[in-house]
């Protein structure tokens, strides 16, 4: 056979419920049985749509990316964004599949969570992004559950909840200006008050996620009279804004341009000039960030999801591939090097997906407060702790995922180069690394979190003493006491700069030993139950790993690393 005659077969998309063992035998171990056999059969019929229907709307909404008609052929100003009919598909799929709407039906109670994200898990690598505006549009929800009053919470949830396509709003979650992405408190945009808890917004957004969702939550800092506000984050407050008025104009609302993103490209994301848009004061004045924060608690969870779903996604593409392609006379799946390299990526998946789905459990049970009150501190501790992880592990997955491809998969059209770009947000937006390891810090001051983590890990370490697992339980009692020993030494240092140096390798080592923890349960019930035989050599291999990644810097490095950071 000559070299021009040769034509290599791309990787192919599996069914990604039917390949996924660690997903079936998570659900089966997770949910009662009657939920576990009602829910199958809608996850079994959805995996198959993914493959024969959502993926090429996927493909088609990143051919055809949003473009911004400023101008009529008139010279009259519309500030229109114009989207792919397969992005629009996305978004009727989303509507007809519940994918905002079970999270809050809630017909299987505290494990509904657990459904509709196992339903986003499968959609969101195939949606272009779309999952995107529904991050924002569960986490608006979610807000507007807690602190709307009653006739907003009627209006907006029967829109952001709708399964019927031409009634479903997403929404937008407008945080970030020019002056502060991660300093929230910069915020500069006023609110002038105009009756009851109505005002007009004034300022500019600098980016402003699926820009054409019907509403948005935003903060704006409140003037009196005077054009006098308070500064920082105690003077932001919170806001509800519908993007367009009852005609259909935009409401006080220019859209200045489209951002050229690295990635992410079917999603329309601008920036806007906020020109008197009409806007509803939710919840107390100064408490916008507070407040807030229920949305991005949510995002942050959704970010973690979708990390591991892209993780997932990618791996069974690499798998598919190393079947099909043949070097040095044998399918790559075959060479040992080969194997080392993909044994590693399931095993970063499997750890990335217990801690992202371990979320989604403990925010169904705080929801419907079946949660005990260290549950609902594990959830404020660990969204950020396995946002940030899950997005790391992705992103070097992706790294990693693409090597074992090789040049095709460093080629536009092969579509994997892509999940390079599309991944490395993760890692950015909803909170980086650094600022979500300080946000772990916030917990542990606030909430004394950090011995309810001790507490649980120990408590669920407990139930392997008389195991076979028993070696291992002791690996992560033995990394969970090093971490204790070291949290606590660098807390009552009382020295600000070490606490703030230390925090990602915190976090990082609290990630770790709670997937390790996971890994440890789901094994147990693995060998009991005769089911998923990746179980155990997951987790021996993921407890070979340094669980407890710490920084410990004394004064003198930091100091150094002020004048290396410098150059
Ligand atoms: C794929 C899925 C994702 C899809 C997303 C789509 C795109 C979205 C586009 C975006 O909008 S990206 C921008 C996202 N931006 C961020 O995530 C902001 C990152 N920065 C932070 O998270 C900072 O830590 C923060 C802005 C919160 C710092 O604000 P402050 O005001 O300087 O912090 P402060 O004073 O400590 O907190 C104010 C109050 O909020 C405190 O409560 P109290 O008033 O009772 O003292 C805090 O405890 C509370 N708080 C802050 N973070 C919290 C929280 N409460 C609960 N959970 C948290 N995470």
């Amino acid at each position: 056979m000559s070299s021009r005659s040769f034509i290599q077969s791309g990787p192919q998309l599996p069914d990604p419920y039917a390949s996924d063992p660690l997903l079936r035998a998570y659900l089966k171990r997770r949910l009662p049985r009657e939920v576990h056999e009602a829910i199958r059969p809608d996850l079994q019929r959805f995996a198959q749509r993914v493959v024969s229907e959502i993926e090429s709307y996927g493909e088609q909404a990143e051919a055809q990316e949003p473009q911004l008609k400023s101008y009529d052929a008139w010279g009259r100003r519309v500030d229109e964004i114009l989207v792919s009919p397969a992005w629009e598909a996305l978004h009727r799929v989303a509507a007809e599949e519940g994918l905002i709407a079970i999270g809050y039906e809630r017909l299987f109670g505290q494990h509904a969570r657990l459904y509709q994200f196992t339903k986003l898990y499968l959609y969101s690598p195939s949606s272009a992004f779309y999952a995107c505006p529904l991050a924002m549009t569960d986490g608006a929800a979610r807000l507007l559950e807690l602190y709307a009053d009653p006739v907003l919470k009627q209006r907006a949830l029967s829109h952001l909840c709708s399964r019927d396509p031409a009634d479903f709003w997403t929404s937008g979650q407008w945080m970030t200006e020019k002056q502060g992405g991660s300093d929230v408190g910069q915020s500069a945009t006023a609110a002038r008050h105009e009756a009851g808890d109505f005002y007009r917004l004034e300022g500019h957004k600098w980016f402003t996620s699926a820009t054409t969702s019907a509403m948005a939550m935003t903060l704006a800092r409140i003037e009196d009279r005077d054009g006098q506000s308070v500064s920082g984050s105690r003077g932001l407050s919170l806001f509800y804004l519908e993007t367009r008025d009852a005609a259909g104009g935009l409401n006080g609302i220019q859209i200045d341009r489209l951002k050229d993103k690295l990635g992410t490209r079917a999603l329309p994301t601008a920036e806007l000039t906020l020109a008197g848009c009409r806007a509803q004061r939710v919840g107390t004045e100064g408490q916008g960030v507070k407040l807030m924060s229920s949305l991005f608690n949510v995002t942050r969870i959704y970010n973690a999801v979708i990390a591991v779903s892209f993780m997932r996604r990618m791996l069974a593409l690499v798998r598919d591939y190393a079947q099909r392609r043949e070097a040095f006379s044998r399918p790559l799946i075959e060479l040992p090097l080969h194997q080392e390299t993909l044994a590693h990526l399931e095993v970063q998946t499997r750890g990335a997906f217990l801690l992202g789905f371990a979320l989604t459990d403990l925010l169904g049970k705080v929801e419907c407060r079946t949660a005990t009150a260290d549950e609902a501190i594990l959830l404020r501790l660990l969204t950020p702790v396995v946002k940030l992880f899950t997005a790391k592990e992705a992103v070097a997955l992706m790294s990693e995922a693409i090597e074992a491809i090789g040049g095709a998969a460093y080629i536009e059209d092969t579509r994997l180069p892509k999940w390079l770009r599309d991944t490395q947000v993760l890692a950015i937006w909803e909170g980086t690394t650094n600022v979500l390891s300080l946000d772990m810090m916030r917990a542990f001051h606030k909430e004394g979190a950090f011995p309810v983590f001790a507490r649980e890990i120990a408590g669920r370490l407990q139930a392997h003493q008389q195991s076979s697992l028993r070696p291992f339980s002791e690996k992560i009692a033995a990394a969970a006491g090093k971490l204790h020993s070291f949290v606590m030494e660098t807390l009552s240092e009382n020295n600000a700069a070490k606490l703030e140096v230390s925090a990602r390798g915190i976090a990082m080592s609290i990630a770790r030993i709670f997937a390790a923890t996971e890994l440890l349960d789901h094994a147990a019930w693995a060998l009991q139950n005769q089911d998923d035989p990746l179980a155990l050599p997951s987790l021996e291999r993921w407890c070979r790993q340094d669980l407890t990644p710490l920084r410990d810097l004394s004064g003198d490095e930091i100091g150094v690393n002020r004048a290396l950071a410098g150059g």
